[in-house]
């Protein structure tokens, strides 16, 4: 599931008008909102383009915002089709674009949340990895033992990557499970997590269990000459409450989830100065803003960032475009499997 956060700056608009909301279903809601669009319609439509009035424009855009805002809300609560919700909302704003005007000058609100909503149509897969043997195999730690058990693997220790405390330890595949997988959240402190690991290099046997996407023939660079390099495949394996910090990377992403579900927010490569990168070329494609815990009096520009939120599930696949800003969260135990190509 992908749902857009808006915060900050135009779109902050969008939640205000939408209250009321809360007090009628999202249906009469939908109702009331698309009679204001049908008018508006009419008086669009009549006489020559040219002649019509900015008002309107105005009120049809301001309309399909409000309209959009109920289908992602109803798409929250899981009111209706998933898809179908998505795809209305996105119709609405290719209308709002093609007929409504800016409700200020500059204002650009439609296109960029047009732009988002195509993102989450195309982002987020399921069905893609239902062949994968993987599906019910890694759920089951003793085969995981079994296959790779004796191997030895770098470990990260402690909260993620960027924090002081953070380090890493190499252990077998059993003894991470033993340490790390099989005691409950909390009990486990470091927190472990097998992260961006070639395990499949390691252990040919695990990579029977999955299939590489067909997606990740489609290069960028098809011109003469071209050199196809090799997808990069990496296991991410640990417990509830692994985090990836926020950074981007420069391929092209299919995230497949194996075992588990994990929270992930993205963020348009056009963030970036909302994201405050640490300087210096080492760490430059991470944040200094923790977006679960965003101090706003350093980092004032994290207020008007524009976030999407995505609850990958187990047998689904995201894709996450080359520079796209993202932080991951596991919510359970979880195994995912990432292919980075070019
Ligand atoms: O799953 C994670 O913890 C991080 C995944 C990630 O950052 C990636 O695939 O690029």
């Amino acid at each position: 599931m992908i749902l857009p956060i808006m915060t900050g700056g135009k779109l902050r608009r969008f939640h205000c008008t939408v209250n009321f909301t809360t007090s009628h279903s999202y249906t009469e809601a939908l109702k009331a909102v698309e009679g204001v669009l049908e008018i508006t319609w009419e008086e669009l439509n009549t006489g020559h383009w040219s002649k019509v009035p900015l008002a309107p424009r105005q009120l049809y855009t301001a309309a399909a915002i409000i309209k959009i805002d109920i289908l992602l809300r109803s798409y929250q609560q899981g009111c209706g089709d998933k898809t179908e919700l998505l795809q209305s909302a996105m119709k609405t704003a290719d209308l709002g674009i093609l007929l409504g005007a800016p409700l200020s000058s500059g204002d650009c609100s439609m296109t960029r949340v047009a732009g988002l909503l195509s993102h989450a149509l195309s982002m987020l897969s399921s069905g893609c990895i239902s062949h994968w043997p993987a599906l019910h195999l890694w759920r089951d730690i003793n085969y995981l033992k079994k296959v790779a058990g004796a191997r030895t693997v770098p470990i990260e220790l402690g909260v993620h990557y960027v924090h002081p405390t953070w380090s890493q330890k190499l252990m077998t595949v059993a003894e991470f499970i033993e340490a790390h997988i099989v005691p409950q959240t909390g009990e486990a402190t470091p927190i472990g997590y097998l992260a961006q690991h070639p395990l499949f290099e390691q252990v040919p046997e695990l990579m029977s269990d999955i299939f590489e996407p067909e997606y990740c023939c489609l290069s960028d660079d098809l011109g003469e000459g071209a050199v196809t390099e090799e997808t990069d495949i990496n296991a991410w394996f640990g417990p509830k409450g692994t985090v990836s910090p926020l950074h981007y990377d420069p391929k092209h992403n299919l995230l497949a989830q194996v075992v588990g579900e994990k929270r992930i927010l993205l963020y348009h490569p056009d963030q970036s100065e909302n994201l405050y990168p640490y300087e210096g070329s080492f760490l430059n494609n991470t944040a200094q803003v923790d977006p679960e815990e965003p101090d706003y009096k350093t980092f004032p520009n994290y207020k008007n960032i524009i976030a999407w939120e995505c609850h990958l599930k187990q047998g689904e696949m995201l894709y996450i475009p080359p520079k796209w800003w993202h932080h991951v969260r596991s919510l359970s135990t979880s195994f995912s499997v990432s292919f980075w190509w070019t």
